[in-house]
């Protein structure tokens, strides 16, 4: 396929002024070469990074204007911070937010309209994979998004699918599993638009780690990785980006 390989690192609540150095001084263009790299940190530590090298995103976003929202900030803060992209959805907003599909489709639609590029997290809790029910469980959460976007907007988001059991756990999907649930994205997308769901990216995420990043990254409709804990380690990080050349 032509779609072009794309890694993101989510430091989630982690990291300091000397991570970000380590990252500066380590992470050149060459790994960058034929893979998009995205590096997403603490919104406070955004206006530390100085590097061409790779793009910075956002782990969360208002879906609200500037204005009387304490605590939030807006995607004009972020597009002025210097990202190109924003996180939305991902399971632990999800859980410790109490965000529901739609609030996260309209997250979406406002990042979209801030011209840039939304990183939209699905995902099943193991109790729903142990129930076989899967493929509903993320068509619910796809159908959110497709009610609120045109196909030209879809068109623009990256998605990750993140199956909340592999989070943090150590226990990656096999390749097989990510590759039948990337799978039904593309072809749910492809019901709305087959050029659109040809060109989607979508992202696999849930402890990608160097030694797996490679055979995940093979599958047919896995485009790249959204990486949490392995993001931390400048060389690990560096490592999986290379996989995914
Ligand atoms: C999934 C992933 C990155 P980890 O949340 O978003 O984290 O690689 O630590 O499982």
């Amino acid at each position: 396929n032509k779609r072009k390989p794309f890694v993101a690192g989510n430091w989630k609540m982690n990291g300091n002024r000397s991570l970000v150095e380590s990252f500066v001084a380590s992470l050149d263009s060459d790994v960058a070469q034929h893979v998009d790299v995205v590096i997403c940190p603490p919104a406070v530590l955004l206006s530390s990074f100085n590097s061409a090298s790779f793009s910075l995103g956002a782990q969360d976003v208002s879906a609200q204007d500037n204005g009387a929202h304490t605590g939030d900030m807006s995607v004009d803060m972020f597009k002025e911070a210097g990202c190109e992209y924003i996180i939305v959805g991902h399971s632990e907003r999800r859980e410790d937010h109490g965000e529901s599909n739609a609030l996260i489709a309209d997250k979406a639609k406002k990042v979209l309209a801030g011209k840039l590029t939304p990183i939209v997290c699905v995902g099943e809790p193991l109790s729903v994979r142990e129930a076989g029910n899967v493929e509903s469980y993320i068509a619910e959460q796809l159908d959110a998004l497709i009610t609120a976007l045109s196909v030209d907007e879809l068109a623009k988001c990256v998605i990750a699918y993140e199956p909340i059991w592999a989070i943090g756990t150590g226990k990656t999907a096999s390749p097989e599993q990510a590759q039948d649930v990337h799978r039904f994205i593309r072809e749910y997308f492809a019901k709305v638009d087959e050029a659109l769901a040809n060109g989607l990216r979508i992202l696999y995420g849930g402890s990608v780690k160097p030694d797996n990043a490679k055979t995940l990254f093979a599958q047919a409709d896995v485009d790249g990785g959204l990486i949490g804990g392995a993001s931390l380690k400048v060389e690990d990080f560096i490592s999986i980006c290379q996989a995914a050349n």
